[in-house]
């Protein structure tokens, strides 16, 4: 967070069941075997981590010595969200008609774009969702897209082989997806790919795409990626940052010209 003097500033705290009472629902699993003792613990960890009026509403066995509580409480903290400053892509979208005709208008060949979900992670649900014909939420994939060029190379792929593929189709871009965060193993793999990127020369060639559950455009970049897309992407989020940002590379239009709020 950083200061901005003369901002007007928005305090917000959280919303129960009327405005700023600072109720929040929030789940846990404790490694205890689910009884009268387990939810006494469970309200004490809550009074631990700061909360008052400590409801616990469910509690369920989830495993041998496991139990997952549903608790509702109320956190005393307010925020002034005038103080925060994220990077987000605010994307300034064509229709699918429109996109296609933007392309052999302005780029005058097909868009190549390589995905998978790389490292150890099988979920392929999501880069499938952005590149598959049937695409996502009544949205068409880019495999749909006669102005694209996708390959979907599916899950489990090691990051140099995707890397390679889309060096040799001469990608435009690359769409990684990792959807398994234990230990971080996301931001582990993804850093790999980077290093991968660099040591095989299409670093800043290439746009670099990250998705996933748990992806947000700040974590992208920090990873080295030239953007994040989190839960509810739709391709053709996808299909227009791609589209703009070889029309960037190309010098055909300046950075930030087409997604207000992107990265300058
Ligand atoms: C389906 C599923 C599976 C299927 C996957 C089938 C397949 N072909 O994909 C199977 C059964 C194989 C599976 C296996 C496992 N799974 Co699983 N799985 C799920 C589940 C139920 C749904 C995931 C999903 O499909 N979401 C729907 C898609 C559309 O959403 P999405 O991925 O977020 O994608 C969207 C955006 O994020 C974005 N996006 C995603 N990628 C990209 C990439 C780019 C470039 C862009 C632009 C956008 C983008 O666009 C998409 C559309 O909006 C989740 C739980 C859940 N409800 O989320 C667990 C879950 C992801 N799985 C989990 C786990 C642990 C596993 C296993 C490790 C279990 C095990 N012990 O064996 C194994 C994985 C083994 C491995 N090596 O990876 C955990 C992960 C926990 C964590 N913190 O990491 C979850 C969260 C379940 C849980 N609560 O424990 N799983």
């Amino acid at each position: 967070m950083t200061t901005h003097p003369g901002r007007e500033k928005h305090f917000i705290r959280a919303y129960g069941d009327r405005r700023d009472d600072g109720v929040i629902q929030l789940s846990f699993t404790l490694p205890v075997t689910a009884s009268e003792k387990a939810k006494e613990a469970a309200k004490l960890f809550c009074q631990k981590l700061g909360l008052t009026d400590v409801k616990v509403a469910a509690v369920e066995r989830a495993a041998e010595n496991y139990t997952f509580f549903v608790v509702y409480a109320k956190a005393n903290v307010v925020l002034d969200y005038a103080e925060i400053d994220t990077p987000e892509i605010v994307i300034k979208k064509k229709s699918f008609d429109e996109l296609n005709a933007y392309i052999e208008q302005e780029i005058a060949r097909r868009v190549v774009v390589f995905g998978a979900c790389t490292g150890t992670d099988t979920h392929t649900v999501g880069i499938d969702a952005i590149l598959n014909m049937k695409g996502f939420a009544g949205d068409y994939g880019l495999e749909r897209y006669p102005w694209f060029e996708a390959y979907n190379l599916g899950s489990q792929v090691p990051n140099a082989e995707l890397i390679r593929r889309a060096k040799e189709k001469n990608a435009d871009a690359v769409l990684v997806s990792q959807v398994v965060t234990q230990r971080d193993v996301h931001k582990d793999n993804s850093r790999a790919f980077i290093d991968e990127a660099k040591k095989q020369g299409v670093y800043g060639k290439m746009t670099l795409l990250l998705g996933g559950p748990r992806v947000d455009h700040k974590l992208a970049l920090e990873l080295g990626f030239d953007a994040g897309f989190g839960p509810g992407t739709k391709p053709s989020d996808v299909a227009n940052f791609v589209v703009h940002q070889v029309l960037q590379r190309m010098g055909k239009e300046q950075k930030g010209a087409a997604f207000e709020g992107a990265p300058t």
